[in-house]
Formats: structure tokens, C-alpha cells, sequence
């Protein structure tokens, strides 16, 4: 397992010389943000962006995220030379040494929670998802506010969107991503990089829009389509464990012995209702005890099963003061990072 960090770029407020002096840090996931979505990275700004990070004394095989254009997702006729450029973005990324790209195939939106700054009783805040405030909202009907949702698109273009999706179901999702997939596996085997899919975050249907990772069954279907060890997984338990009948010891395991789980998003979350169902959660601190999902189950069952790829703390906490990008501060993620490192290295060492 290499651990890493995700860095927003040069404006990032958590620096790389913070990040380096975190203990058992090799390397940063990160990308380029000013690129706009759709058009190819281009070789030299990939190198400089490398630049910055190797100075530092740390790697960046991991991008995060190179992302995929609606026009795909939706399987337009624009798709063709929109497959082209993320093709060429791939090449130049393997001729910067990155070995793996995360991206997600959700419709519009991409992670959503409700409140971004939810109090906890020990005084830290952090961020929460409660299902009756999002079904609250009707992005069709009014103007949409939603935490953390970053305004891409005018009002007009969301209608607009959202009304070409009404023609797409989850099939017909699946078989554009497998379109998509089926395009890139062969530029994927030849330049050794790995394709990691972040799942849906909440792993349901939002908004009437189709969501199409988001469990066992559609991950089985997903890699059995487009069969290829390239055709991966990032693992984001905070992500898939949202819905509470994701067994995600089960499904750490199985992937990884597939070797299909190229990144792991290590995160906790704590459900607060106790009734069955998806109504409330908070994100927590990362180890076990904080939170509803069994870290240590999860890490022992990558560590058995083989998993030799990339890990990141994922979210954390806005704690002693900090006030940076919500999920993306330097205090509770480090505890996070550190925490990891210490079950895994006593995992390793107890299991020769
Ligand atoms: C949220 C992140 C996601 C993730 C993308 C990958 O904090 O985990 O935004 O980067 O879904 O494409």
C-alpha cells in the first residue's frame, strides 16, 4: 500500500511541504483544474505540474480526476472526439509516470451532501448528508443550492441537461460507460495505466438522474463487460458504505483478489438515525470506533487479499480551528493518514 494525499494544486492552502512531513507519505493524487473538461491535457503542463511535486521530494502517479464530459456519459454523437481527447490525455499522463486515474461515471453531479459544516458534540464540524433535505430539492423546478456544488453550469444549461437525461436509464448509463471503456482499455493495456472508477457518492439515484456504481451487483456486471485488470476500482468506503447493505469487508476482499482495486478512499462515516435506510450520516474520524464502518475489516481484507495499490485518507474533519476546504483540511486527514499506516503496518508485521 503507498499512501498519499490529495493536493488541490498550487492554490491548495495544504502545501506539499506540509504534506511531505506527514509520516509515511510517498506521494500526492492531484490534477490539472484549469484544464476545461473535455480537452486534452497537454504533455508540457503535465510535466510542470510534476515538476512542482518531485521538487518536493514527492511522487504523482495518481491522478485525481481526469474528468469524463457529460457528452459521454450521455452518448451523444460528440462522444467519438471527446473518447479521443481523454485517449491522448492518457497517453501523455503514462509519459509522466502516472500509473492510475481516477474518474467517476455519475450523471451532473458528482459527490453531494447537504451541510458542509455539521456540528459534532466534540466541537469539530464536518460534512453530512441527510436524505430529507436533498429530497427537498428539485433541481428542475428551482435554482439549485447545494453545498459543496461548484455553479459549472448556468441555470439554463442545468435544465438543459437534466432534461437530455431524462432519455437516459441505467442501461442505457451502463452501456455508455462501457462504450466509453471498451475505447480506452487497449491505449490503458499498452501504457500501463489503470482506469479506477470512484464510485457514486451516496451510492443511490439523486435527482432521477441514474447512478450506476454503486454495488456489488453493478460493479460484478461493470467488470465482467469490459474484462480487463485496467477496468478498476477506486474503493471509497465512505462512498459505498453509505448504503448500509454494501459489505465492504466482502467487497474489499473479492476485488482485490480480482485485482481490480487500484486506490483506496479510506474514510469513516457515522450513521445517526437508527432506523434502516439512508436518512442520516456524518463523517467521522477515521478509526473504527469513531464510526459505523469497520476500517480495520476493511484494511485487513485489502492486506489478504494482495491489494498493492494507492490509498489516501479521504475527508477529513475541520478540527482545532482549521478552516480550509471542507473534507480537505491538513489536521484530521493526517491523523487520518497516520492511523492507516499504523493498522496496516500491524497487519503486515503480525501476518509473516
Ligand atoms: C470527493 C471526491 C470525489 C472524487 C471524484 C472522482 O471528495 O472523492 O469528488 O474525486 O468523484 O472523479
Amino acid at each position: 500500500m503507498k499512501m498519499t494525499f490529495r493536493w488541490y494544486g498550487p492554490k491548495d492552502p495544504v502545501t506539499l511541504d506540509m504534506i511531505r512531513q506527514i509520516p509515511g507519505m510517498t506521494g500526492v493524487v492531484t490534477a490539472l483544474y484549469t484544464i476545461p473538461v473535455g480537452q486534452v491535457w497537454d504533455l508540457d503542463s503535465i510535466l510542470a505540474l510534476k515538476k512542482q511535486v518531485t521538487d518536493a521530494g514527492l511522487e504523482m502517479e495518481v491522478i485525481e480526476s481526469v474528468p469524463v464530459h457529460e457528452e459521454i456519459k450521455l452518448g451523444s454523437d460528440k462522444r467519438d472526439a471527446l473518447i479521443d481527447n481523454y485517449i491522448q490525455t492518457i497517453r501523455n499522463l503514462a509519459k509522466a509516470g502516472v500509473k492510475v486515474i481516477c474518474y467517476n461515471f455519475m450523471p451532473v453531479f458528482d459527490w453531494v451532501r447537504s451541510d458542509l459544516h455539521y456540528n459534532t458534540k466534540d466541537g469539530s464540524n464536518c460534512l453530512a448528508y441527510s436524505q430529507e433535505q436533498i429530497d427537498a430539492i428539485d433541481p428542475k423546478k428551482q435554482s439549485l443550492s447545494l453545498p459543496g456544488w461548484d455553479e459549472s453550469y448556468t441555470k439554463e444549461e442545468l435544465q438543459n441537461l437534466l432534461k437530455r437525461y431524462e432519455a437516459v436509464d441505467e442501461e442505457k448509463l451502463f452501456d455508455n460507460m462501457v462504450y466509453f471503456l471498451k475505447r480506452l482499455m487497449p491505449v490503458c493495456e499498452e501504457c500501463d495505466v489503470k482506469m479506477a472508477v470512484h464510485p457514486d457518492d451516496p451510492p443511490w439515484s439523486l435527482f432521477g438522474l441514474p447512478r450506476i456504481v454503486r454495488d456489488e451487483a453493478h460493479l460484478d456486471r461493470l467488470f465482467s463487460a469490459v474484462d480487463s485488470k485496467y477496468n478498476g476500482l477506486t474503493l471509497c468506503t465512505g462512498s459505498l458504505g453509505a448504503d448500509r447493505n454494501n459489505d465492504l469487508v466482502k467487497m474489499a476482499a473479492k476485488y482485490a483478489k480480482m485485482g481490480r482495486v487500484h486506490f483506496l478512499h479510506a474514510r469513516n462515516i457515522k450513521f445517526t438515525n437508527t432506523e434502516e435506510g439512508h436518512m442520516f450520516f456524518h463523517e467521522s474520524p477515521h478509526p473504527t470506533e469513531c464510526g459505523s464502518l469497520d476500517m480495520y475489516g476493511i484494511l485487513k481484507a485489502l492486506h489478504d487479499n494482495g491489494f498493492e495499490g494507492y490509498t489516501r485518507p479521504d475527508h477529513g474533519r475541520n478540527i482545532w480551528g482549521e478552516e480550509r476546504r471542507p473534507g480537505y483540511g491538513l489536521y484530521d486527514r493526517a491523523l487520518g493518514a497516520t492511523y492507516l499506516y499504523g493498522v496496516w503496518e500491524a497487519i503486515d508485521k503480525s501476518s509473516k
